[in-house]
């Protein structure tokens, strides 16, 4: 941009998560992106959380892709992509349409997804089209088809705010759906009868919020719901009139849930009976209850099931389709909804149709004016790679996702791709492991440069808008696939002039002789020109063709469902036998996010802010299974099971459940040694919807033990990092580094090497304790400082990290080698709020101070009140606090 131009503000969509979060992104006139939240936009109303309100530091073109690539030598678009148009054609010709694959993702948008789908399922002729959501919502999708007749979310996210009973399954909302959960913390604030549990093998962050938790055993959920089928009709409280007039299969379901022996579902969930008790007299009792779930449900080898018995629940009551009431399956990605509306999925069809369909397939077929249509699902993602690595795909087109990080068995994945005869990635940042597959690489335009469409979870359209122009030679992936279809001979199907002519096309199809047969009917902006299209304001579905604009969004309150007689389907479903861990691998594996990462970090791993919260790779782990194992706080451990291992710092915690362990699934091989935790996990998946039971996976703890361990800051980004443990993150200023080694080395010469050469060093050796500190300045700039000792490093890291934007005096240096602040200044302690750097120490001593609430410890230190998304966890401490004095108190009556 010129220095001309004048400021500029547009109105665009969080490319995280599914809450779908409204942004104002405003262009300064040096350049830089400023970025708040949109006051008018219906998901967050001018909210946004720590990883929206950092976009802004995450747009630097570091490590971005500029340039098409071919075998590691960039070239141009033309002979890229008539490359991968040659290739494709080849395997198709000689190995038919089954040989080739896509493998997409839900954060490409439903611009991208139509073009990629329409390519392959109708063009190409395979089904084997894949993405990511198959371990993040597939079995949703199949919950909501086997008992809807179609994958529709009923509700609306004002129903969680209007419930009574909020029951969160699976679902860490604090983290996960940050903005989403601040509503609910607001309408819970509103209306005192409001009530929240949690149904969490752990305690997370969202338990700040829980009126009760239920840290029930992992994999238990259907007992859980079966159990509460049955106490709703022994307590009558089912909608008989609802049942009868709307639904089949009721009497099985029930049948199949046995009776509601407390006792026996105590035993099978590992919960006390009274617990059990409360909890089902509360939906009893609640007719506002609103059941909201994502990974800890879908993520199972019974995913499926866990959906259909919290769906039955509903069903039973009629609770469904009125405000406050309604199952609610939260979606992950951007776009995860819209990938479904599209049918990328390998078992779908476009426009919620279903593949099985002879009629639907007629109607696409004749609709797109296709040669082909695929008549057969396509492979799941798991078996997908499992066929690369058999050689039966002979091409693969990956877009938008990082497979080798985030499918199990991800070393098999990795083992896979490298014997695939022709892989295309289409990425954004050089900076992902999946990269390094790549035959052919393609730069693919990032958020801010990219213009189309999201669906959020409440089935809301919004716009992603461009502020930013293209770097380089990146495109955006519906240009990509676009240019490859009409390379391949289908030039009139693809020749679309921008993603306002793709909308279109996908509207018009979800019209196309609809006449309120299928749930997904977006008709009514069939026609939108390419300016109403820019100007689209968010808007949520069905927006059916003809009729003026939909007053209820809401599905099923009075039937209606998309099933051959227009009622639902109770499952029948049984608690089978949850997964044994054996002598070798006594403990469960659990993964799942942390509040500031985004996956792979590619994103939210640029900025030192989002990493000040947690920067490690961690294994958390209950004091009992830590004792049982021999292992320490921040001791490093190795996480095994017969796939593979990742080596991760131990955290010991209550919240913990014994017996289970939770890993991140963020760090990759880009940012530490051995911390993939997608090795680990088994491949084992839900037979229903083929989703990979991702939470669930047996695994030995070992302590491992160094020789050295050290912490550095650095000015300069290390490159290799030669040592048997690292983890890097950017911090301001610079870079922190975690090592370990098992060797006898030189540290000062190690030392010496990242800290760049002529540096004046200076150094402080502890040989009783075997410390040694080491620090270097060029000149008057301070260029970094390593903190050796033979255990893991005490140092204290946020004042660490503060060293690289501190002016150091020269009479002050030696400072750097305390490994603390000064006395008198305080050690903050690990940071909490993101925003305002604030420390858990400072947050305990103003609790200590009497700040008793959230807003008390805000008024004190501003932690919690810019984005708010750290508010569940001094909630925490202030409940943890608490506890103490309780506790002080019972042992001062004991004594
Ligand atoms: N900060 C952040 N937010 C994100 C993302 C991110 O990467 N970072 N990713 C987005 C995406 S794509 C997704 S899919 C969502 C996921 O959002 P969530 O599903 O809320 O997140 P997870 O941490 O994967 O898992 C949720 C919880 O399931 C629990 N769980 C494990 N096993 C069981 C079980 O057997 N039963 C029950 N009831 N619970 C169990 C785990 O302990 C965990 O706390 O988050 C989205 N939002
Ligand atoms: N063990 C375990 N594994 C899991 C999960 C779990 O809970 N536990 N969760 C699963 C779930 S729910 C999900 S959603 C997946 C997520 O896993 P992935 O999809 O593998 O993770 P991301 O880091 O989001 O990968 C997105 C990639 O797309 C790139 N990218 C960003 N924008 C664009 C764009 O506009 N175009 C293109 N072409 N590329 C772009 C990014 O740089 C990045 O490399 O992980 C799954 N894996
Ligand atoms: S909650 Fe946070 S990550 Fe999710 S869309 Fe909103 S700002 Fe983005
Ligand atoms: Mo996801």
């Amino acid at each position: 941009m010129t220095a001309q131009e004048p400021e500029r503000t547009v109105k665009t969509t969080c490319p995280y998560c599914g809450v779908g979060c409204g942004v104002l992104a405003t262009v300064k006139q040096d350049g830089s992106v400023s970025i708040a939240g949109d006051p008018d936009h219906p998901a967050n109303f001018g909210r946004l959380c720590s990883k929206g309100s950092a976009l802004g530091e995450t747009l630097s073109l570091d490590d971005r892709l500029f340039q098409p690539e071919v075998g590691g030598r960039e070239t141009s678009w033309e002979t890229a992509l008539d490359l991968v148009a040659e290739k494709f054609t080849d395997a198709i010709r000689e190995h038919g349409p089954d040989s080739v694959a896509f493998y997409v993702s839900g954060q490409i948008l439903t611009e991208d997804y139509y073009v990629a789908n329409k390519l392959m399922k109708g063009f190409i002729g395979s089904a084997n089209i894949d993405t990511n959501s198959r371990l993040c919502m597939a079995s949703s999708v199949a919950g909501h088809r086997r008992a809807f007749g179609s994958d529709t979310v009923p509700g609306t996210y004002e129903d969680l705010e209007s419930s009574d009973l909020l029951v969160l399954v699976g679902s860490n909302l604090a983290w996960c759906h940050p903005v989403l959960f601040q509503r609910v913390e607001a309408a819970r604030a509103a209306n005192p009868n409001m009530r929240v549990v949690v149904i969490d093998p752990r305690e997370t962050a969202t338990c700040a919020l829980a009126d009760l938790h239920l840290a029930l055993k992992p994999d238990t959920d259907v007992a859980l719901f079966n159990g509460l089928l049955a106490f709703l009709a022994e307590s009558d409280t089912l909608d008989h009139g609802y049942i009868a007039a709307h639904t089949n299969g009721f009497r099985q379901a029930l049948e199949a849930a046995g009776p509601c022996e407390i006792n026996r579902i105590a035993e099978e969930t590992g919960l006390s009976p009274a617990v059990l008790a409360t909890f089902y007299t509360m939906v009893a009792r609640t007719e506002k209850t609103v059941t909201v779930y994502s990974q800890g449900v879908n993520q199972s080898v019974v995913g499926t099931d866990k959906v259909n018995a919290i769906i039955n629940t509903h069903l039973a009551t009629g609770r469904i389709g009125r405000p406050g009431m309604g199952p609610f399956s939260a979606t992950g990605q951007p776009n995860a909804m819209g990938g479904r509306e599209v049918g990328g999925l390998a078992n779908m069809l476009a426009a919620h149709m279903a593949l099985e369909n002879p009629d639907h397939r007629a109607l696409v077929q004749s609709f797109w004016k296709s040669p082909e249509i695929a008549d057969k699902a396509g492979l799941k993602a798991v078996d997908l790679f499992r066929a690369v690595g058999e050689g039966k795909i002979k091409a693969l087109w990956i877009m938008a996702t990082n497979p080798v990080d985030s499918l199990p068995d991800a070393d098999a994945v990795a083992a896979a791709l490298k014997t695939c005869p022709f892989v295309v990635v289409s990425d954004v940042t050089r900076a992902a492991d999946t990269v390094a597959y790549a035959d052919v690489l393609l730069p693919s335009a990032a958020w801010g440069e990219k213009d189309g469409t999201v669906t959020n979870s409440e089935r809301r359209i919004s716009r992603q808008r461009g502020f930013l122009d293209l770097p380089g030679e990146a495109r955006p992936d519906w240009w990509q696939l676009s240019q490859v279809g009409q390379r391949m001979g289908f030039a009139e199907a693809f020749a679309y002039s921008g993603p306002d002519a793709i909308f279109r096309e996908h509207a018009a199809l979800s019209g196309f002789e609809n006449k309120g047969r299928r749930d997904f009917d977006i008709g009514r902006l069939k026609d939108l020109s390419q300016e109403a299209f820019d100007a689209l304001d968010p808007i949520q579905w069905p927006q059916a063709q003809g009729e003026a604009p939909a007053a209820e969004t809401r599905f099923f309150a009075k039937g209606g469902f998309f099933t051959h007689d227009g009622k639902a389907a109770f499952i029948a479903v049984r608690q089978g036998a949850v997964r044994k861990t054996e002598r070798r691998y006594p403990f469960v594996l659990n993964t799942g996010r942390i509040r500031d990462q985004w996956h792979t970090m590619t994103r939210t791993g640029k900025t030192g802010r989002l990493l000040s919260h947690i920067a490690e790779p961690y294994v958390e782990l209950h004091p009992e299974d830590a004792r049982r194992a021999g292992i320490a706080a921040a001791d490093l451990v190795d996480v095994t099971s017969p796939h593979g291992s990742a080596l991760v710092r131990a955290q010991i915690s209550e919240r913990a459940q014994p017996g289970s362990v939770f890993v991140p699934i963020h760090w990759t091989d880009q940012v530490s040694s051995r911390a993939r935790i997608d090795t680990v996990v088994a491949p084992e998946t839900d037979p229903v919807s083929g989703q990979p039971g991702s939470k669930f996976t047996p695994v030995a703890l070992k302590k491992r033990v160094f020789a050295w361990h050290g912490f550095a800051v650095l000015q300069e980004k290390p490159d290799q990092l030669e040592c048997d443990y690292w983890a890097i993150a950017p911090t301001r200023g610079g870079w922190r580094v975690e090592m370990a080694g098992a060797d006898d080395r030189d540290h000062v010469a190690f030392a010496a090497r990242y800290l760049t050469s002529d540096v004046d060093l200076l150094r402080f050796e502890d040989p009783g304790k075997g410390l040694l500190r080491i620090a270097g300045w060029k000149d008057a700039t301070f260029k970094g400082a390593f903190f050796f000792g033979p255990d893991p490093v005490a140092v204290s890291r946020p004042w660490a990290c503060g060293l690289l934007t501190e002016q150091i005096a020269t009479e002050t240096r030696f400072k750097v080698l305390a490994g603390g602040p000064p006395v008198g200044s305080p050690d903050k302690g690990a940071i909490v709020c993101s925003c305002f750097q604030v420390g858990v120490n400072e947050i305990q001593a103003a609790i200590g101070g009497g700040a008793a609430t959230v807003q008390a410890v805000g008024t004190c230190l501003k932690a919690g009140t810019n984005c708010g998304s750290c508010r569940s966890e001094i909630q925490s401490l202030l409940d943890a606090s608490s506890k103490d004095i309780a506790d002080d108190a019972k042992i001062a009556q004991a004594g």
